[in-house]
């Protein structure tokens, strides 16, 4: 066979056209390489200094007085601009430095520019100062692998998505032996100060290595990262500080742009389910920002589901005069009756397709499955200290597992003694498929945090979805409305008249646009048996018409599984994720050069104009609580929930039922568009954010 290629394909590769196609250097890239965030007004001076603020407030936990004591009395600090500062102001600030940035956690976009930020405003305060990039996360600091990152580096990464110029980790630093590591190196580099980029744990980390470090003057501060968008901070009188972690927007934007065109091609086809399960943990943000940003059919938000109170329940206790504990917090049963109701109601005006939005959490939201962790927590932990080895480990496959969890039963029944884990338990096991009492059981990241992402959330769900739906089915109570234009043009076109069969055929003949089959016709035996009780058909056939919309009102679910997590967190910033996180680097620098240490650094104001953000330091010591964690207390950063009284969510709420649209009229799907970098394309902030400042003022 001869090639039609003309010359030879190294002549092609050297095509200057075709080396520019193949080239890893888009024009998009460029743009976003050469793009310069505009900076906060106090940005603009040529110095910064720190004001304490008393505006705010901490309930301080004893806990973490106890083991924080060096940064536990911290406040909120505010960064003013300063123009001509006294000497030796100016000699503290222009100090040359050496400073060392980490990733930590999960991938969030804008983590390149704020070591942008950083880089930026340490070389422009003294060229002289290094700054350090710790490879691979937490375990860079400890085994001391850093490179010094050059202008060439940073330019290389700005306004562009990924941790990749360092990669990052999950480990924690929480032994004796890591942190004497974290000092080894800290010396070894002449280290003046540490940034943590990370989330909720990764900040903890920040809290006490600020404590550890405070004797060798080594200061360090928290920058708030995580697509979960769970840090958010308030004082304890509810005055917001942070309102959003960078990242956030990001991600919302990308899942938004991918689920509203599942909008689209399912009510083009007409024949899915688009299951959409979306990264969060455990707070349910992201969903609840895709779920204004798309409006598809049914979006959960996770806090919604564990507030649910059972008022049936209730009141049937209360008049055996018991109380029913099980009435509070929804089920698993509860939950998928919920999700059919809205996939019958929406086939009921002929829609037999649609979109739901799943947070990867919400299995936590689920009172039995919310146990079902604790206890296994419990039983993990406790077995880990008594044999002082690991769990896992001894128990690599699943039977086994379950096998070291029957014998936790048996011990109970011989022995009687009250034990974590009952055959009741045992039982209530058994009942869920394997592939997730498999999830269940999967070991725990460092922090102790349940691995969601590793379990099919939407599998489960949507199991118990199909199986009542399939009863439905049988019960007659799951049918396709029949459009009452299209049934007597159906009729009509086989000579039949209309009117004498619809009676017969459906429960709603007289009123309605879409017709409804009787209940009681769930096949083609049932229906020729109504049809001659009725007196429509003799000894004859069923007329070919009717049998054709008998078959076109039982519907097929199908459903089409998409998650979206990896990619979001990977993708390239949005405008507002670039301004937000460079910002935040100059403000970690302000914090160093005024010599801060044990705070975060943020920007107030966010769900405002950008000409109000301002930027601050928040005292990250105060924000810790005691939590469980694989089966202790520990002292950790706590995250923040989707509050059900905020604006977002209470207009979220109402909009509700019109986005399910179970009603004749069109669907009301919103096309956000993909994230781009230029031009008017997209919200400036999170939808959340912006709901949430309007409703407040
Ligand atoms: P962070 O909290 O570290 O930002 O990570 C959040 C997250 O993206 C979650 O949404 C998700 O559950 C988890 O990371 C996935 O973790 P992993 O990368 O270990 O699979």
């Amino acid at each position: 066979m001869t090639s039609n290629i003309a010359g030879s394909i190294q002549d092609l590769i050297e095509n200057p056209e075709v080396k520019k196609l193949t080239d890893n250097i888009t024009p998009e890239l460029m743009e976003r390489r050469s793009y310069q965030p505009p900076v906060c007004s106090v940005f603009s001076l040529p110095y910064t200094f720190l004001k304490d603020n008393a505006d705010y407030r901490f309930d301080i936990d004893k806990e973490a007085a106890r083991q924080l004591p060096r940064i536990i009395g911290n406040k909120v600090q505010s960064v003013s601009g300063l123009d001509s500062p006294d000497e030796n102001f100016m000699g503290n600030y222009h100090e040359k430095r050496n400073i060392g940035v980490v990733f930590s956690g999960g991938p969030a976009p804008g983590g390149h520019n704020v070591i942008a930020g950083i880089f930026d405003a340490a070389k422009k305060s003294n060229p002289d100062t290094k700054l350090y990039g710790f490879l691979e996360g937490p375990d860079g600091i400890i085994e001391n692998e850093a490179i010094e990152l050059d202008v060439s580096r940073v330019d290389a990464y700005r306004n562009l998505g990924g941790f990749t110029m360092l990669k990052t980790g999950r480990t924690k630093i929480n032994s004796a032996e890591k942190m004497a590591k974290v000092k080894e190196t800290c010396k070894a580099l002449d280290m003046d100060a540490i940034v943590i980029i990370g989330g909720d744990d990764s900040n903890t980390n920040a809290a006490f290595l600020a404590q550890e470090l405070f004797e060798e003057k080594i200061q360090v501060i928290g920058v708030p990262k995580t697509i979960d968008g769970d840090i958010q901070v308030k004082d304890s009188n509810g005055k917001i500080l942070c309102a959003m972690s960078f990242g956030f927007h990001t991600a919302a934007r990308a899942y938004s742009n991918d689920i509203s065109n599942l909008c689209t091609d399912g009510s083009s086809d007409v024949k899915y389910w688009h299951i959409c399960k979306v990264m969060g943990r455990v707070a349910s943000h992201l969903a609840l920002e895709v779920g204004l940003q798309t409006h598809a059919n049914i979006t959960l938000v996770g806090e919604d589901l564990a507030d649910y109170v059972d008022q049936s329940r209730i009141e049937k206790a209360r008049a055996e005069n018991t109380v029913d504990y099980n009435a509070y917090g929804m089920t698993l049963r509860h939950l998928s009756r919920l999700i059919c109701d809205g996939i019958v109601r929406r086939a009921a005006v002929g829609k037999n397709y649609g979109t739901i939005i799943i947070p990867e959490g919400i299995l936590e939201s689920i009172n039995e499955i919310q146990m079902f962790i604790i206890k296994l927590n419990a039983i993990i932990s406790d077995y880990n200290k008594t044999h002082d080895t690991d769990f896992h480990s001894d128990f690599p496959v699943l039977e086994d597992k379950l096998e070291y969890l029957r014998r936790l039963a048996r011990q109970f029944r011989e022995s009687g003694v009250i034990a974590i884990w009952n055959e009741r338990d045992n039982d209530l096991f058994n009942d869920i498929p394997e592939f997730f009492q498999e999830g269940l059981l999967t070991e725990r990241d460092s922090h102790g945090n349940f691995q969601f992402s590793k379990v099919e959330t939407d599998r489960v769900i949507m199991g118990l979805v199909m199986d009542y739906l399939d009863i439905l089915k049988e019960q007659g109570g799951y049918r396709i409305g029949i459009q009452r234009r299209y049934y007597r043009k159906t009729l009509a076109k086989e000579g039949l008249d209309p009117d004498f069969y619809g009676p017969a055929l459906f429960e709603n003949y007289l009123q309605g646009e879409y017709l409804i089959l009787k209940e009681s016709i769930i096949s083609l035996k049932t229906l020729k048996h109504t049809l001659e009780s009725e007196g429509c058909v003799h000894d004859e056939e069923v007329p070919k018409a009717v049998e054709k919309i008998y078959n076109l009102s039982i519907p097929v679910f199908k459903t089409q599984r998409h998650f979206y997590g990896y990619d979001g967190r990977g993708n390239d910033p949005t405008r507002f994720d670039c301004i937000y996180s460079y910002n935040l680097g100059l403000t970690v620098f302000s914090l160093i050069a005024n010599g801060a240490t044990g705070q975060m650094a943020a920007i107030k104001n966010l769900e405002h104009d950008f000409g109000k953000w301002e930027p601050i330091g928040i005292p990250i010591g105060p924000l810790m609580h005691l939590e469980e964690r694989k089966g202790k207390l520990m002292l950790v950063l706590e995250k923040s929930l989707v509050d059900l009284d905020s604006p977002a969510f209470r207009i979220f709420e109402a909009f509700r039922e019109k986005w399910l649209a179970a009603d004749a009229a069109a669907d009301n799907y919103r096309r956000p568009g993909p994230v781009r970098f230029a031009g008017k394309s997209e919200e400036d902030r999170p939808i959340t954010l912006v709901l949430n400042a309007l409703g407040l003022s």
